[in-house]
């Protein structure tokens, strides 16, 4: 059998490579375990000079990987621009924000080739080549140009949107025909397979997504989430909240989380059920994200406010209604104090998967586990029905789901548990690789 090859945009760091924190790493990890594969991507550093790029290439715990750097005009024009400016937004269902620029476009094309011919000296006529996600749209494209003949999937993390959506984009169509190129084509749900499949339609793409929605490594984050509570950080955190109800979000600071939705909701809980004032507290964990692009600041600066105010409307001398952290907190913290949790409160307006719903599910304590309040918008919505799914938009709604969850009984919390907990260890970052690969590898050579 030929080697795997992954593709990101970002190779993991060496410690990254031992600890992956985000779920592409831990999915991806599992599956070039114990295979002869190789990694490549850019490395983080986007210092690097105007010349064509050498690949850095090291060996670590039995894969290779190899990285370029990006000089400063690149990472402006492909990463911060195209990907994360525009197709983000797009993808999104946020075409109001995109900022589009041609000129990005044309760098995210270029970046692509570069990728394509570096990339191409290091392959092995039998490997497979798995390409990630959105910055790498027209990868597979570059590198049938260049001659590549190997099997060529792409699976795209981030959602899809419906075609009348997508082809608001200038250059939908060049990429739409670049994805095309793909052997295989991997979605997070049947919605987004359908969006992109009725995108390729009038173009008379052949090529047809298929469902292969990604999951984490429950077992692992449930050994994090009971040894976690023995860190000091875990049980000062206990004693300043005593017995008291806990709610938590957690997810990297991006307008497709619906924060500024989510701390409205729990004003308006704290508004229309004054029992729960006083009592319940809310833990926001959203460690800032892309803080280089204008959108990203501005919502930081509508959550610092909206954080303060609600504070300042509700606080008691002896009670913190919002706790609001905009740094990072490490994984074994997170988990455990998920586990400790009442409610899990994860709200996107718009999310590809969104793994701390199922990380929630995988942290509780089956003999009193916590509920589960999710947006119907979520990619996991689907794959969870038995989470207590709220529209996202309206605050009023999360404020009664919120009261619902407060008040639920513990068989009937046992009952929705324990199936969103079947889902969550039968779909898992394993058997997200382990499907994918093996449709790829089964997929007929290219022509
Ligand atoms: P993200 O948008 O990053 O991923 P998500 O799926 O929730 O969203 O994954 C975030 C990961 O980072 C989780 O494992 C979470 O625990 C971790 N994380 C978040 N905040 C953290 C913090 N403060 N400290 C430590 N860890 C933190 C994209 C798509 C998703 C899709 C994933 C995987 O947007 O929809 O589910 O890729 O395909």
């Amino acid at each position: 059998m030929g080697r795997l090859v992954v593709v990101s945009n970002r190779v993991p760091s060496s410690k990254e490579r031992v600890q992956p924190a985000g779920g592409l790493t831990v999915g991806l990890k599992d599956a070039i375990k114990g295979e002869p594969s190789l990694w490549f991507g850019w490395s983080g550093n986007a210092q690097g000079k105007d010349d064509e790029p050498r690949p850095v290439i090291e060996e670590q715990g039995g894969t290779t990987y190899a990285t370029i750097d990006l000089t400063p005009a690149q990472h402006k024009g492909f990463y911060q621009g195209f990907s994360n400016g525009i197709l983000w937004p797009v993808c999104h269902y946020r075409l109001a924000l995109m900022s589009y620029s041609r000129e990005e476009l044309q760098t995210y094309l270029e970046v692509n080739a570069l990728f394509a011919r570096v990339l191409k000296p290091l392959l092995k006529p039998d490997d497979v080549i798995w390409v990630q996600d959105y910055q790498l749209f027209t990868l597979g494209e570059a590198l049938r140009e260049l001659g590549v003949r190997n099997r060529i999937g792409f699976f795209l993390h981030i959602p899809f949107p419906p075609p009348g959506l997508f082809g608001a984009l200038p250059g939908a169509e060049q990429l739409l025909r670049a994805i095309g190129r793909y052997d295989v084509i991997g979605m997070q749900t049947e919605e987004d397979a359908r969006n992109i499949n009725a995108s390729f339609e009038p173009l008379g793409i052949a090529v047809r997504a298929g469902v292969f929605p990604i999951g984490i490594d429950p077992q692992s984050f449930l050994r994090d989430a009971i040894s976690g509570g023995r860190s000091a950080q875990v049980k000062r955190f206990d004693q300043a909240v005593g017995d008291r109800p806990l709610i938590i979000g957690v997810d990297r600071l991006d307008y497709s989380k619906g924060l500024p939705e989510r701390f409205h909701g729990f004003d308006r809980l704290l508004r229309r059920f004054p029992q729960h004032r006083g009592k319940v507290s809310f833990l926001q964990v959203a460690p800032v994200s892309r803080g280089e692009v204008q959108q990203y600041r501005r919502l930081r600066r509508e959550l610092d406010e909206l954080a303060g105010r609600i504070n300042g409307d509700w606080a008691e001398m002896d009670w913190t209604p919002l706790r609001y952290i905009t740094r990072a907190v490490p994984r074994k913290v997170l988990a455990s104090v998920h586990r400790r949790a009442n409610i899990g409160l994860v709200t996107p307006l718009r999310d590809g998967m969104n793994l701390v719903a199922k990380e929630y599910v995988a942290a509780q304590d089956p003999e009193d586990p916590g509920v589960l309040v999710l947006s119907r918008f979520a990619g996991a919505a689907p794959e969870l029905p038995d989470a207590l799914l709220v529209n996202p938009y309206d605050p009023d709604e999360i404020a009664e789901a919120l009261d619902q969850a407060l008040g639920m009984s513990l068989s009937e919390r046992k009952r929705r548990w324990s199936r969103m907990h079947e889902a969550v260890t039968s779909t898992t970052a394993a058997t997200w690789a382990r499907d994918f690969l093996q449709v790829l590898r089964g997929a007929p050579e290219a022509a």
